[in-house]
């Protein structure tokens, strides 16, 4: 069977990161946000994932290539961000008999897809606090009666994951009209599904939709907790690596360096010597922690380098970014309420008591720099020496 993986999308309420790389390209863990959702069909038994590009469509297909993971790749093209209806049309003429739908900047757990595969037609769904924020799935036993977007008042707490198996019908039924918020939305796709066959809805262990900044570090939580201890590189007998860490081959760890996992040191990256890394933390390709750096529970883009005596905690850095001598980020605030960010123009919780700050690539601080609690810096933005950065820049 077909797995159509949607990465058209732009991704514009998690820049600054997707400035210059697409949000399903950003990195969780040891590969990009999309491949764990390619790997996921795959393994469910997928024959040829359907990769639709729009948004840097060329690092998409860099990743991919022809072949991946032993199956073919093709892809479609989606000239303009319309929806996700329009993203599987841009698709309809490469599909063949039914085919699954997974969304590139999303998170399943690998059981689960397989279960939705083997369900028929199918959506995935998942129990949900806040379901007004989803599409809302209603039931009868297993089978899906009816789906609504972001109701109001919902009808059940039932959320539509993003994860489909369709009959092969339903090709003919992708070209559906815009809806209230002017996108051709899948959704109502399924919903004329819904009318013509029994479709089942087959409740997913675990997900995580990737939005905004912080779920990408949520991402890297999940998937960096996967890890099992792996010390391939070059790690000083001083060093002292406690639990699931792995230091990939080609990776430093000096001496005096004590690394909690779980983390992960992936290939051209060092660290040390006299550093504290925390988990979980993704410290990428080439990227740099050194001497007196501290660093908790954050992702340190490829090249990026926080070289000396800093402290980095629960941040997102892009690539390239570079924090002088001495920066610091603030990671909690005073009156212990949530950290807001901003996401398009609107301060937004991120619902955690600890987040620090999210930098677009090449991004750089002079020496003493402080960072304060929920700042993003712009890529490429430079903050002088000895500031206080409080206001996004
Ligand atoms: P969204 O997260 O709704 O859109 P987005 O990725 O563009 O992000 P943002 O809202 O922050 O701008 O998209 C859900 C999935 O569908 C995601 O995998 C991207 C994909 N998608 C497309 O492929 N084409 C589209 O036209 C849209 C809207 C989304």
């Amino acid at each position: 069977m077909q797995a159509v993986v949607l990465a058209a999308g732009e991704g514009t309420r998690i820049r600054p990161l997707s400035a210059s790389l697409p949000k399903p390209m950003l990195p969780v863990a040891d590969r990009p946000l999309a491949a764990h959702a390619a790997d996921a069909a795959v393994d469910a038994g997928a024959d040829e994932l359907v990769v639709v590009v729009g948004y840097e469509a060329d690092a998409v297909r860099d990743y991919f290539g022809e072949e991946y993971a032993g199956i073919p790749v093709r892809y479609a093209v989606q000239e303009s961000q319309s929806g996700t209806a329009d993203a599987v049309r841009a698709a309809r003429d490469l599909l063949d008999g039914p085919f699954a739908v997974l969304n590139g900047d999303n998170l399943y757990d690998p059981e689960s897809v397989e279960a939705l595969f083997e369900a028929g037609p199918a959506v995935g769904a998942m129990q949900v606090s806040a379901p007004s924020n989803y599409g809302v799935l209603s039931t009868d036993g297993d089978t899906v009666t009816d789906i609504v977007e972001k109701p109001a008042d919902p009808p059940t707490d039932l959320a539509n994951t993003g994860a489909y198996l369709f009959p092969e019908a339903a090709r003919d039924w992708l070209d559906v009209p815009e809806s209230e918020r002017g996108e051709r939305e899948i959704t109502d796709v399924l919903a004329r599904t819904i009318e013509e066959y029994d479709v089942s809805a087959v409740e997913l262990d675990r997900w995580l939709d990737v939005g905004r900044p912080w779920e990408l570090l949520e991402a890297n939580e999940w998937k960096l907790g996967e890890l099992d201890r792996d010390l391939r590189g070059t790690v000083h007998e001083d060093a002292d690596i406690r639990g699931d860490v792995v230091v990939e081959e080609g990776a430093t760890v000096d001496a005096g360096v004590v690394i909690e996992g779980p983390a992960l040191v992936r290939s051209g990256a060092s660290v040390g010597p006299n550093a504290y890394v925390r988990g979980a933390t993704l410290v990428d390709e080439d990227a740099k922690v050194g001497h007196s750096v501290e660093v908790k529970n954050s992702v340190l883009g490829r090249g990026t380098h926080v070289a000396h005596l800093s402290y980095v905690g629960d941040s997102v850095l892009g690539r390239d970014v570079n924090f002088g001598a001495g920066t610091n980020v603030a990671n909690l605030r005073h009156d212990d309420q949530p950290v807001k960010l901003t996401v398009k123009g609107e301060r937004v919780s991120t619902g955690r008591r600890k987040f620090g700050v999210v930098a677009g690539d090449g991004a750089k601080t002079g020496i003493n720099a402080s960072l304060n609690v929920g700042t993003k810096l712009s890529p490429g933005a430079g903050v002088p020496p000895g500031e206080t950065v409080t206001r996004d820049r």
